[in-house]
């Protein structure tokens, strides 16, 4: 087999429904498939293509072709209605597709599939659906020589050895994982664009690129590249990126035209500047709404969209200096700029105010900034959440994201406050996507959760199980027990209470209490014999708090009203602080350890259970993990246990071991 082909079909599986009437009274619905006409490489014929493909699979079942208006079978139909919206019904002898477009039709399609394949009954279908946010993205970290920055999953889908890849059966199967869960937008570049990464926007790999994007663009996706803001000086043609210089402007709305000759639907780019070394308009003395109006202004004539990221802080700060705070950074960066950018300007924000922590509060320019239009920034790669080698369910924490109220109301809520989300990619081409068989989870969750964030959790982990492994309900109740509360797990072994950061540095595997207190990333959790915690209080603190809108702000502020989970993040305690559980600060530190590595300990054995159930190479690998999870919690909580032991001087209430 060539390793093109080596790729697992994931939650595409379409296993044979084994239930009998189940399977007849689906198949006999299904025969005869009717449909508009269509081009050759149009998300209709994406769609046919996938019906004829998964039917037969699933039912056992041949489809035909039928004519005209059919009063049987499937039928697929083009009516009025939002773009890419679908109605599904189902009658006495068929099932009616509606769509006011071909990407609904192949959305709807997919629903269909995904319906049959969960082991429901063909009688309840009756939905309408349409896509909550616009914009659902995956970012890709991939550098051209095929490396991933913070990929646990192999080497880049799109780039190796400085070349682009031609689009293969493995890029067609991640189309359709994509399109499947309705992802519209993919980022193909790292957000740090080196020198190489520069030229993708050159004639050097644009022919390259647009073959790609007449893959994607058959599923509905639109592509999009990451962008160097230095790129006219990187490309050395000027010897200024100033953003106000108009050399600068011709420069980028030149780029813009020969992108956009080679790939019409370009969707636009994403660009981290002054951030992490990377380049921006503060070295010109410009602002960023200077500089994102720069490209917004170049790629407007074409539809595109420039992605603003909010990612920049000071990254080379002195722990000795306890006036300036990491987390205050995204929000005194950007909040005073509302209204000053192009329409076409979104500025993306990491769901908290740090870096992708296990827990972190909302970041507070969410629903703060009127005039602007805002995307979420999400990590489905699991760089500080066990890097696929823990089981973390990320949906959950997702969840407790989108649902923040970030303004008062019923609406108030952040998913309505942003145009889009877009999450960083967790897939590589590893055969199984994403190295953790079971974080393909965190995939499917994501587009679920951006179609519609009104989705919960559980049902998401049952669909996915239910289609990823077939619908037997005590193997989608295992999985599902196994995912839900994996996120919590993973929180309750690793930095306690929101503090965040007792990662190693650079890789950020594993744990290592003060890997980051007296480094320059201002990531600093402050232990010592009496507390810990950070105090970002308006009274005494560093101000953080004072960010959020005032009835936020006030729950922050006050210890007694925090909320707990986030109680280190807000504070400097003490460690025999009270928690509103009644349970001491240290004690529920310990307490949490100890349980946390138990539950991780627990998943291992909850899958072994389902030996029978699970094709054996999936067994074994995602076993292998599990045990690697176990030891690597019973650490966790050792070292951080021992940790704050040593400094406090405080023994574990209940009398555990506690390694001196
Ligand atoms: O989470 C941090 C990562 C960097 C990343 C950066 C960012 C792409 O450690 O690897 O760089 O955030 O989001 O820009």
């Amino acid at each position: 087999m060539d390793s093109n082909d080596d790729f697992s079909p994931a939650w595409l599986a379409y296993k044979p429904i084994a239930n009998r009437t189940l399977r007849e009274a689906w198949a006999h619905r299904l025969e005869v498939l009717t449909l508009p006409p269509f081009g050759l490489y149009s998300p209709l014929a994406r769609a046919e293509q996938e019906l004829k493909e998964a039917l037969p699979s699933l039912l056992g079942v041949e489809v035909k072709r039928g004519r005209g208006i059919a009063s049987k079978g499937l039928s697929l139909e083009l009516t009025g209605g939002a773009p890419e919206s679908f109605s599904l019904r189902c009658f006495p002898d068929g099932i009616r597709l509606k769509a006011a477009d071909e990407l609904g039709l192949l959305y709807g399609s997919f629903r269909l599939l995904a319906w049959i394949a969960q082991g429901r009954e063909p009688e309840g279908l009756d939905l309408a659906e349409a896509p909550r946010l616009g914009l659902r993205m995956l970012d890709h970290w991939d550098n051209l020589d095929g490396s991933v920055e913070r990929g646990y999953a192999g080497k880049s889908l799109f780039f190796r050895d400085g070349r682009v890849l031609p689009p293969g059966s493995r890029l067609r199967a991640y189309a359709r994982l994509l399109a499947s869960v309705g992802i519209n937008a993919v980022a193909l570049n790292n957000v740090n664009v080196r020198d190489p990464e520069t030229r993708l926007i050159t004639p050097l790999y644009l022919p390259r690129l647009a073959k790609l994007a007449e893959l994607f663009r058959s599923y509905g996706i639109r592509l999009y590249l990451s962008a160097n803001f230095a790129a006219p000086v990187t490309l050395g043609e000027l010897d200024t990126a100033d953003p106000l210089d108009p050399r600068v402007a011709a420069w980028w709305e030149e780029r813009a035209r020969i992108v956009w000759e080679a790939i019409p639907d370009f969707g636009g780019f994403v660009v981290k500047a002054d951030s992490e070394h990377r380049p921006g308009p503060f070295t010109y003395g410009r602002d960023h709404a200077e500089g994102a109006n720069l490209l917004a202004k170049a790629v407007a004539p074409y539809g595109g969209t420039i992605f603003w990221r909010c990612f920049v802080y000071n990254c080379l700060q002195d722990w000795r200096d306890r006036s300036t705070d990491r987390a205050r950074a995204a929000y005194d960066h950007f909040h005073g700029l509302d209204g000053r950018f192009l329409p076409n300007v979104r500025l993306q924000i990491k769901n908290g105010p740090m870096d992708f922590q296990p827990r972190e509060p909302v970041s507070p320019l969410f629903g703060s900034m009127p005039s602007t239009g805002q995307v979420l920034e999400l990590q489905a790669t699991q760089e500080y959440t066990g890097q696929q080698r823990h089981l973390c369910f990320l949906p959950e924490q997702w969840k407790s994201y989108l649902d923040f109220p970030v303004a008062t109301g019923p609406d108030g809520d952040l998913a309505r406050s942003v145009q889009g989300i877009a999450a960083v990619a967790n897939a590589g081409d590893d055969p199984n996507w994403t190295g953790h068989d079971l974080a393909q989870a965190n995939w499917y969750g994501f587009g679920r959760l951006a179609w519609n964030p009104e989705l919960q959790p559980g049902d998401i982990a049952r669909e996915w199980a239910a289609q990823t492994f077939g619908p037997d309900p005590k193997v989608v109740e295992a999985l599902a027990s196994m995912l839900l509360g994996s996120w919590e797990t993973y929180e309750s072994y690793t930095a306690p209470l929101g503090v965040g950061w007792m990662v190693n540095p650079n890789h950020h595997y594993g744990p290592s209490p003060d890997g980051y207190e007296y480094d320059r990333w201002g990531t600093y959790h402050f232990a010592d014999r009496d507390g810990v915690g950070v105090d970002r209080t308006r009274s005494k603190g560093t101000g953080f708090a004072a960010q959020y809108r005032p009835e936020l702000a006030a729950l922050f502020e006050d210890p007694a009203l925090c909320p707990q989970e986030l109680i280190l993040f807000f504070h400097h305690l003490p460690y025999g602080w009270m928690l509103r559980s009644g349970t001491p600060l240290i004690q529920s530190i310990y307490d949490s350890h100890f349980e946390g590595a138990s539950r991780a300990a627990a998943l291992v054995e909850k899958w072994k259970a389902l030996e029978a159930s699970i094709e054996g190479k999936i067994y074994s690998a995602v076993l292998k993990r599990l045990e690697e999870q176990k030891e690597n919690a019973a650490l966790w909580r050792d070292v951080i246990n021992t940790y704050f032991f040593r400094k406090s001087g405080v023994a574990d209430a209940r009398g555990r071991l506690i390694h001196r």
